[in-house]
């Protein structure tokens, strides 16, 4: 049966009407327009894209963040062979307003990025899930510049762990704790490359739920989820409010309280592991 909170979801469609009404609007309007907003934002729906290369478990991954096996009713489909064609909407455990897409593959012979980011519709995401299954490679770098290029975010997932684990094992002077930290320090060297300072990689297995980080992935995430929430709503304001700066200047001026008020909202939105601020042009006029 339907809840109140199904009904109670700003979306996607919702916060671009809301941009239109409040670009037509006067300034002091608008600025109520936004604060009235901003009391919303747990509402807001979230859309979060798990992407990576083809076979790299982004399936299995959806299906062990939500608790289910891979042939559990409601799962998503898994396999040794290309298997995701069309992105896939599952919703988030625990939270009706947030999204969980399993995207199609990256990486098939065919693989164009340009391409690929239309198929997906890659703008719908809000924040990402870059899975790699294996070292840290020229496609991640690509999806994780995208992202970055989109005001975006992302947590880097290395799944598979199990697999690399099991591999190493053979070798005489195998040391777990070694193992793990070159895996993990690989992909943190990848993202250090294209500019983030300190970054976060999770190691999960699909098969061994508890071993490694997926719970602190999970946990991360949630904690973070009102963050993001505030990002998705700060995100659609810089357009309008620069719109609103070159129509009324002089009324601009005249405001500066409560410009004061929207450019405090605007610097509070931390972006988790990523450098980027939310352009502050707004003040600078
Ligand atoms: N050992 C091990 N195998 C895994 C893990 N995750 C996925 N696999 C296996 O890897 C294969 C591909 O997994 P999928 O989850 O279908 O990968 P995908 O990224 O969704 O694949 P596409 O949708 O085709 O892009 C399947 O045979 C999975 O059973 C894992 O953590 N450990
Ligand atoms: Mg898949």
């Amino acid at each position: 049966m339907a809840t109140l909170e199904d009904y109670c979801v700003i979306t996607q469609k919702d916060l671009e009407d809301i941009k239109d009404s409040i670009s037509t609007q006067d300034l002091p309007t608008a600025i109520n327009t936004i604060k009235e907003y901003l009391k919303k934002q747990d509402l807001v729906e979230l859309n979060i894209g798990v992407t990576g290369e083809s076979g790299s478990g982004k399936s299995t991954f959806v299906n062990a963040f939500r608790g289910l096996g891979d042939e559990e009713e409601g799962s998503a489909k898994t396999g040794v062979v290309e298997t995701t064609t069309e992105p896939e909407v599952y919703l988030h455990p625990k939270y009706k307003n947030v999204k969980v897409w399993d995207l199609p593959g990256i990486g098939t012979q065919s693989f164009k990025a340009d391409e690929y980011l239309e198929l997906v519709q890659f703008e719908r995401y809000d924040f990402f899930i870059i899975i790699a299954s294996d070292r840290f490679r020229e496609c991640h770098t690509q999806l994780a510049k995208e992202i970055i290029r989109m005001r975006k975010t992302f947590y880097f997932v290395r799944s598979k762990t199990d697999l690399s684990i099991e591999a190493e094992k053979r070798k005489k002077n195998f040391d777990l704790k070694k193992t793990l930290d070159i895996i993990r320090k690989d992909c943190e060297n990848g993202l250090r490359k294209i500019g983030i300072e300190d970054p976060i990689v999770f190691l999960t297995s699909g098969w061994e739920l508890e071993k490694y980080d997926l719970n602190a992935l999970q946990e991360r995430m949630e904690k973070e989820l009102p963050q993001h929430k505030r990002r998705v709503l700060m995100l659609a304001l810089p357009n309008i409010t620069l719109e609103i700066n070159e129509k009324k200047k002089k009324a601009l001026e005249e405001n500066i309280e409560k410009v004061a008020f929207l450019s405090a909202c605007l610097a509070a939105v931390p972006i988790p592991g990523l450098s980027i601020y939310v352009n502050l042009a707004i003040i600078a006029v």
